[in-house]
């Protein structure tokens, strides 16, 4: 497939129930568009897209959700090259990889990156790749790709990988729509320990220090050594999960089969004792919160009145004579009154 040029066309839209169709067939392309119609921002296409989603809903639900994290050039999406065409070739399943990248106006650019990074992947038949939505802020990104996960489930895709650069708080978001968390890292001087976010550590289910290859071996397992005593630390995880840390090269596809196995094993242990049903729960809900204040944004965003009284306001605040507390209290007032 030619990678497709970065300046939106508008395709025409299918009817609702040929988007489903196309989607419960397998049919990639369709798919594709269904992911174009839910990242759209047109009134129009809202209702549309959510009559797709709410008819693509009861065959959700079924895939492996993994969010995968770590710094630029970490080796995410060599990773996930590796881990994904070992799915598709040695275990015989289907993968969907998507990424949430909403700091990068450049993202453009970095789709081509991942579509070389991931050249095998990009070409298996049972693999789909969508890259992330550029525009919009993370609020925006998240919903998007939340629902395009849905519509890759309904697919049938049977592992769903999200990447994200961890240098915000996407991981966070990631976090909230997916069942395992893995955290790539490289082995450094070992000041990046403690300059880590022990936030990202603390919802980490699996640290994997990368490129442990060549003369980068050692240093890798003494980073693993040092990960290990910093994360037996932190308190137990109510869902009995024991976060580990372990080492892989995505370069020569070392540690990769061993990675797969240990989410596999954090799959089964959550269904046996029940963590895997409240996850789930906790997923749908988070999905309902996001998608309220993000409906909530846009009606605010398109009131004309509001949005004047907001910039007025917006210098007054940066002038310091007025408290963003009051500023926003009064805009919601406005916006209540309409
Ligand atoms: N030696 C070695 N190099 C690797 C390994 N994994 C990735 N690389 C290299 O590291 C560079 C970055 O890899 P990417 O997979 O693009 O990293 P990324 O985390 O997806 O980067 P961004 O998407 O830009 O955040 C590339 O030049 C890879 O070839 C590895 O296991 N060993
Ligand atoms: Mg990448």
């Amino acid at each position: 497939m030619a990678p497709s040029s970065s300046t939106p066309r508008r395709r025409q839209r299918l009817a609702a129930a040929e988007y489903v169709a196309g989607i419960r067939g397998g049919d990639r392309s369709v798919l594709a568009r269904a992911i174009t119609l839910v990242e759209s921002e047109l009134p129009s296409d809202v209702d549309l897209a959510s009559e797709v989603i709410d008819a693509c809903l009861p065959d959700t639900g079924r895939s492996r959700r993994v969010g995968i994290t770590g710094v630029p050039g970490v080796g995410k999406s060599s990773f996930i090259e590796a881990l994904g065409t070992y799915l598709t070739r040695t275990v015989g399943e289907t993968v969907a990889v998507l990424s949430i990248d909403p700091s990068s106006p450049l993202s453009g650019g970095s789709i081509l990156g991942d579509k070389t990074r991931m050249e095998q992947l990009a070409t298996d038949d049972r693999a789909f790749i969508r890259p992330s939505p550029s525009r919009g802020h993370l609020g925006g990104v998240a919903r998007r790709t939340r629902e395009a996960m849905l519509l890759c489930e309904a697919a049938g895709y049977q592992n769903l990988f999200i990447e994200t650069v961890g240098v915000g708080q996407s991981e966070t978001t990631v976090r909230s729509m997916t069942d395992f968390f893995l955290l790539l890292m490289l082995a450094g001087s070992g000041d990046e320990l403690q300059g880590m976010k022990r936030g990202i550590l603390e919802m980490t289910d699996l640290v994997a220090i990368n490129k442990a290859d060549g003369d980068n071996r050692t240093r890798a397992e003494r980073a693993r050594h040092d990960y290990e005593i910093a994360m037996h630390l932190f308190p137990a995880a109510a869902d009995g999960w024991n976060p580990r840390v372990t080492t892989c090269s995505a370069l020569n596809r070392d540690g990769v089969a061993d990675i797969w196995n240990t989410i596999l094993e954090h799959r089964a242990l959550l269904e046996s004792n029940g963590w895997f049903a409240r996850l789930r729960e906790q997923q749908a809900l988070e999905w309902m919160r996001e998608a309220l204040l993000y409906g909530l944004e846009q009606e605010i965003r398109r009131d004309d009145e509001v949005n004047d009284r907001l910039a007025a306001m917006r210098e007054e605040v940066r002038a310091g004579r007025l408290s963003p507390f009051r500023a926003a209290n009064e805009l919601l007032a406005l916006f209540r009154r309409r």
